[in-house]
């Protein structure tokens, strides 16, 4: 071991020789993190995606439990469930673009709608996430469903929304955030992506999950009974707009230079010292 008495010879050495012990180990544990820091970290990506302006409505017009008009596309506000007067069930469609995501993991993500309306509904909504993807965002007839479980598709959540206020109650104006988060959404999202492998479209869905037919055969139900949501084309200030958000993972494959800078200093570090040893 040396010490600071026997290392008079050479000022040089001298700096070098009689740094404290307790700087030297510091040193090397500074050299050695930065290694691991570059062989071991991922990079973190967030990303924010706002609603496709083709969301829709479907109506199933006919009431024979097949969807077959999408309503107007650039309506402010669509909905979900009876629809007194013309006598149609609706479920309403939201597309989302999604980018490429080749190597990451998704690691958390939350979907959020804005429920505008309750127009007496007696029924709940219940949302998925459709199987189907697309390079383009239209929603399709196809895209309709009304009943208790739709075993085609992903349930992100039953009861997404519910009524709970008096039945035949007036229409209630709510503007009113309601998410989903968790291992579901991430479980789809991550299917989706890879089923596209590539950038395009994803489709969420609320349905109705009672069925009403035909029109006006339902004794005592109210001429409307349905929700309603604020579409990504609301130009409403304070809307609650179709919203996505999800954080993604990627390892770093490359070192980086934090790595080699690391690596290169525990190098000069040890030869130092075996030249020391030497001695
Ligand atoms: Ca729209
Ligand atoms: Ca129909
Ligand atoms: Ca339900």
């Amino acid at each position: 071991m040396k010490t600071r008495s026997n290392t008079i010879d050479n000022g040089v050495r001298n700096t070098r020789v009689v740094m404290p012990r307790l700087f030297k180990l510091r040193v090397w544990a500074i050299c050695l993190a930065l290694a691991m820091l570059g062989t071991a970290s991922s990079e973190a990506a967030i990303y924010n995606i706002n609603g496709d302006l083709n969301d829709a409505l479907i109506g199933d017009t006919n009431n024979d439990g097949i969807g077959d008009a999408v309503g107007d596309v650039t309506q402010p506000e669509i909905t979900v469930g009876f629809s007194g007067g013309g006598g149609a069930e609706r479920a309403s469609v939201f597309p989302f673009a999604l980018p490429s995501l080749t190597g990451q993991t998704i690691i958390s993500a939350t979907l959020t709608l804005g429920l505008r309306h309750k127009f007496n509904p007696n029924t709940s909504g219940d949302l998925y996430g459709l199987t189907r993807t697309s390079a383009t965002s239209p929603v399709v007839t196809g895209d309709y469903f009304a009943g208790v479980l739709d075993g085609a598709n992903t349930l992100l959540m039953n009861n997404f929304v519910t009524n709970n206020f008096p039945v035949n109650g007036n229409t209630l104006f709510m503007n009113e955030p309601h998410s989903v988060s968790g291992a579901g959404l991430i479980s789809f999202l991550t299917a989706q992506s890879t089923a596209l492998g590539g950038p395009g479209f994803i489709f969420f869905r609320v349905s109705p999950d009672g069925i009403e037919l035909p029109s006006g055969t339902v004794v005592g139900f109210p001429s409307n009974d349905q929700y309603s949501f604020n579409a990504a084309d609301s130009l409403t200030v304070g809307d609650f707009l179709p919203f996505l958000t999800f954080e993604t993972e990627s390892p770093v494959p490359e070192p980086t230079s934090f790595a080699m800078l690391g690596l290169g200093a525990l190098v000069v570090l040890w030869r130092r010292k075996s030249a020391g040893r030497m001695e």
